[in-house]
C-alpha cells in the first residue's frame, strides 16, 4: 500500500481502505487521478483484508470535475465514463467523503459510490451546461435515478450548485458528517456499513423515480416552454434535457448511450469551444503581467461617491451590498433624496422577491449617507466620480477633489468615454486617479472596466482589480482611448448601423438578424431602452439626425412610450410608421435611393468593424489580450457566451474570410475606416487571434 502515483495514495485502517487524491488546485479529474482512482480501487477489492472503501480528497476541495484543459485532445485511457463503472462495481461498499464541491465528473465519481457522506459546507452540482456541455461520466442517468427528474432537469440546465443539506434531502448524500472531521467520520461510516452489511447500492440499478415520471411528456415540454428564453441561442440545456428524457424513457444502458452520444457532439461543436474559452478568459483577466498577484493593495473602508443619479445610485449599491459605507454627494437636496429614494425602492424590490431580508434593506441604506457638500469625502479610502459625462466638469470636481480628500486615497472616474489622464492631470497626484468604468444598470451588470492611465500606480491597479472582484463585478484592466474597450467598438457598430438606415434598411431590419445572432438586443431597440436624449439638448438639437428629430418629437425612447419603435403599455416594440418616414425623408434629401440589404450583410456590418476595432485596441495595447475584450463584450454588452466574444468568434469565422468581408463593403464603411494591420497580418499568416499569446 502507499503511493499509487503521483496524485493517488492507498493504504488500509481497521478493513477500510482510504484512497486519497491530492492533484491541487481543485483535485480535477486528469489522466493521473484516473489512473489513480482505477488502480488503488482494483487493488483494494483484490484484498481481502479490505472490507470497504473510501475516496477522498486532500485540499480545499472533492474532485471538481473533469480536466477541462484536456477538452479538446484525445481521450486517453481510462476514460472517466469507465472510472465511474469501475467504482460500481466494486464488490466491497465504496464511501465518497466530499468536502468543498463536487463537480461536474467530481459529482459523477460520487455517484459511481454505493455511498456519499459530506461535511455541511460541501456543494454538489453538475454545471456542464456552463461550458457548453453536459454530464459525460452518467450524470444524466444516474443523478434523476436518485433526485428525481425535476430536480435532476433544474440541476443539469442550471449548472448550480446545491448545499448539502439540500443534497441530504434529496438523497444524494447519505449522510451529512461534522466540519473538520471528514476523514474520521468517512470511516467510521463505511464500517457501520459494513458492520450493518447494508447492499451495494448502486445508482444504477435505482428506477423508481425515473420509473414514475414514464409516459409524462408534458414534464419536458412544460420544462421547455417555461425556460425557452432562458434558453434561447444555446444548445447545452436542451441536449441536457434530451439525457433526462433518456434517463427516464430508457433502461439505463440505453440512456448511457444517448447521454454518449450527444456529449461527444457537444463537445465537437463551437458551442462548446466557445464556452470553455470563456471560462478560462474569465480567469484570465485578472492576470496583468506588469502588475504581479503579491502587489500590496490598499483597504478600502469607505467610499464617496459623487452623484446620486441613476449611476452613482447603482454604484453605491454594489458597496453597500458588502458592508462597505458610502457617502454619496449631490449638489442639490432634492436630487439626493430623490436617489437614495430610488436605492431603497430597488432593495425594497428585491426585498419582495424574498432574495433579500427585509432587515438587509435597512442594514443597507443605512450604509448609505447623503450629503451636499463635498468636504464629507475628506477621509473616504476611494472616491468615484460620477458626474455628467464633460471634461470640463470633470476637471473641476477633480481639482477639488484634490484639494478635499486626505493623500493615500484613490480619485477614480465613471467616464464612459472620456481622457483619463486628461481628468488626473487636474489633480496633483496622477499616480491616485483611474477611471472605474460601470456599465448600466450598475448595480446588476458585471463588468467593470478599469481604466489605467498613464500615471497610475501598480498599488491603485491591484487595489481596483481586488475590489471589482470584491464587490462580484468582472475587472477588466484597460488603457486610455476614446471609450476604451467597450464602447469605442460599439461606436463602429453604431457607425455602421446608423449608414445602414440611410441605405435603406429600418431600425427593425438591422435589429433582427443581431438579435437572432444570440444579442439581447440589436442598437436601435438598445438606443429606446437607454433614451435618445442621453447627451442631446433641446437648445443645440438642430433636425439634422434621425435620433435628433425623434427627440425633438418626445419621441425619447421607452419612457415616452416611442423613439425608434412604437411601445405599447407593456414596452412591447412595434415597426414605427413614423420613423420610417423620417428616415425616408432624410435618405431622399441625400439623394440615396433606398436598397435590400440582405441579414447576412447586416450582421457582417455591424460585426467586423467591430472586430477590426478590436485588433485595433490591441496593436495600441489597450487590451492587455484579445480575451480580455471578449469578456468585456459578454459581460457589459450581452453578447451570446456560446460565441466567444467578438475575437473569440473571429477567429471561428476565419480572420482571412473577415478582412475579405471588409475589403468588399470598404466603400461603404465610411471614410473614416482602415483596417488594422494587425487583423491584415494574422489573416495573411493563416493566424487566429488566440495565436497572440
Ligand atoms: C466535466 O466534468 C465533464 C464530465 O461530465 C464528463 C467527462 C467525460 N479543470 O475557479 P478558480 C482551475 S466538465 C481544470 O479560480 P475558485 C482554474 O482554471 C467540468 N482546471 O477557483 C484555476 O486555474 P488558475 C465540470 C480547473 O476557488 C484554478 O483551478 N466542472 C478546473 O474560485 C482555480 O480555479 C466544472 O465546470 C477543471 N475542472 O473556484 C467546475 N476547475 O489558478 C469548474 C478549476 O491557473 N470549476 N480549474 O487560473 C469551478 O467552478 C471552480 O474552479 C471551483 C473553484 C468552484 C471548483
Amino acid at each position: 500500500m502507499g503511493a499509487i502515483n503521483a496524485v493517488t495514495d492507498l493504504s488500509v485502517e481497521d478493513g477500510i481502505a482510504i484512497i486519497t487524491i491530492n492533484n491541487p488546485p481543485v483535485n480535477a479529474l486528469g489522466h493521473a487521478v484516473r489512473d489513480g482512482i482505477v488502480q488503488a480501487m482494483q487493488k483494494a477489492d483484490a484484498d481481502a483484508a479490505v472490507k470497504a472503501v473510501v475516496l477522498i480528497c486532500e485540499g480545499r476541495t472533492f474532485h471538481a470535475g473533469a480536466d477541462i484543459t484536456e477538452f479538446g485532445k484525445p481521450p486517453v485511457s481510462p476514460w472517466l465514463p469507465e472510472v465511474v463503472t469501475e467504482i460500481e462495481n466494486v464488490s466491497k461498499p465504496t464511501v465518497a467523503a466530499i468536502h468543498g464541491t463536487a463537480l461536474g465528473g467530481g459529482l459523477e465519481v460520487a455517484l459511481g459510490c454505493h455511498y456519499r457522506v459530506a461535511v455541511p459546507s460541501a456543494k454538489c452540482g453538475l454545471p456542464e451546461v456552463h461550458l457548453g456541455l453536459l454530464p459525460g461520466a452518467g450524470g444524466t442517468q444516474r443523478l434523476p435515478r436518485i433526485v428525481g427528474p425535476e430536480q435532476a432537469l433544474a440541476m443539469v440546465t442550471s449548472g448550480a450548485h446545491i448545499d448539502a443539506k439540500t443534497a441530504n434531502a434529496a438523497g444524494l448524500i447519505d449522510e451529512i458528517v461534522p466540519e473538520g472531521t471528514l476523514r474520521a467520520s468517512a470511516i467510521a461510516f463505511a464500517k457501520k456499513v459494513v458492520a450493518e452489511n447494508r447492499p451495494l447500492k448502486k445508482v444504477r440499478d435505482m428506477n423508481d423515480k425515473v420509473e414514475a415520471a414514464r409516459g409524462k411528456p408534458e414534464l419536458f415540454a412544460d420544462f421547455r416552454k417555461a425556460n425557452a428564453r432562458k434558453f434561447r441561442g444555446f444548445l447545452a440545456p436542451e441536449y441536457n434535457i434530451r439525457t433526462i428524457e433518456a434517463a427516464v424513457n430508457l433502461p439505463f444502458d440505453e440512456g448511457m448511450k444517448v447521454e454518449r452520444k450527444l456529449f461527444q457532439e457537444l463537445m465537437g461543436g463551437v458551442q462548446s469551444a466557445a464556452q470553455r474559452y470563456v471560462f478560462f478568459a474569465e480567469r484570465e483577466v485578472w492576470k496583468i503581467p506588469d502588475v504581479p498577484s503579491d502587489t500590496p493593495t490598499l483597504p478600502i473602508a469607505k467610499v464617496g461617491i459623487i452623484g446620486a443619479g441613476t449611476m452613482g445610485g447603482g454604484i453605491a449599491m454594489n458597496f453597500a451590498n458588502v458592508g462597505i459605507p458610502v457617502t454619496l454627494v449631490e449638489t442639490r437636496q432634492e436630487a439626493l433624496e430623490r436617489g437614495l429614494g430610488v436605492i431603497r425602492k430597488n432593495y425594497e424590490t428585491t426585498a419582495k422577491r424574498g432574495k433579500l431580508k427585509p432587515e438587509d434593506v435597512e442594514k443597507r441604506m443605512g450604509l448609505l449617507t447623503g450629503t451636499l457638500a463635498l468636504e464629507k469625502l475628506a477621509d473616504c479610502d476611494l472616491v468615484i466620480e460620477a458626474v455628467f459625462e464633460n471634461m470640463d466638469v470633470k476637471k473641476d470636481v477633480f481639482g477639488k477633489l484634490d484639494k478635499i480628500v486626505k493623500q493615500g486615497a484613490i480619485l477614480a472616474s465613471n467616464t464612459s468615454y472620456l481622457n483619463v489622464n486628461e481628468i488626473a492631470a487636474a489633480t496633483q497626484r496622477p499616480e491616485w486617479v483611474l477611471g472605474l468604468h460601470f456599465f448600466s444598470p450598475a448595480n446588476v451588470m458585471r463588468l467593470l472596466e478599469v481604466v489605467r492611465g498613464e500615471k497610475t500606480s501598480k498599488q491603485v491597479i491591484a487595489t481596483a482589480m481586488q475590489l471589482a472582484k470584491k464587490i462580484g463585478k468582472i475587472g477588466v484592466l484597460v488603457g486610455v482611448c476614446n471609450g476604451f474597450v467597450g464602447n469605442r467598438m460599439l461606436a463602429a457598430r453604431q457607425a455602421q448601423a446608423q449608414a445602414m438606415l440611410m441605405e435603406g434598411a429600418m431600425p427593425w431590419d438591422i435589429d433582427k438578424p443581431l438579435y437572432d445572432f444570440g444579442m439581447p438586443m440589436g442598437p436601435f431597440a438598445m438606443g429606446d431602452l437607454a433614451g435618445l436624449d442621453i447627451g442631446w439638448s433641446k437648445e443645440t438639437s438642430k433636425s439634422s439626425t434621425v435620433r435628433e428629430v425623434l427627440c425633438e418629437m418626445d419621441r425619447r425612447g421607452q419612457k415616452t412610450g416611442a423613439g425608434f419603435y412604437d411601445y405599447d403599455e407593456q414596452r412591447n416594440a412595434k415597426p414605427s410608421a413614423v420613423t420610417e418616414k423620417i428616415i425616408k425623408d432624410f435618405a431622399a434629401k441625400a439623394g440615396v435611393t433606398p436598397r435590400q440589404i440582405s441579414e447576412q450583410e447586416i450582421l457582417e456590418r455591424c460585426i467586423y468593424p467591430m472586430i477590426n476595432e478590436g485588433a485595433k485596441i490591441l496593436e495600441e495595447k489597450i487590451a492587455i489580450r484579445p480575451s480580455d475584450i471578449d469578456i468585456v463584450w459578454i459581460n457589459g454588452y450581452g453578447w451570446p457566451v456560446y460565441r466567444g466574444g467578438p475575437m473569440f468568434h473571429a477567429d471561428t469565422v476565419g480572420l482571412a474570410n473577415v478582412v475579405a468581408k471588409l475589403k468588399e463593403y470598404g466603400p461603404k464603411l465610411g471614410a473614416d475606416f482602415s483596417i488594422s494591420p494587425l487583423l491584415e497580418k494574422l489573416a495573411a499568416e493563416g493566424k487566429k487571434f488566440q495565436d497572440l499569446k
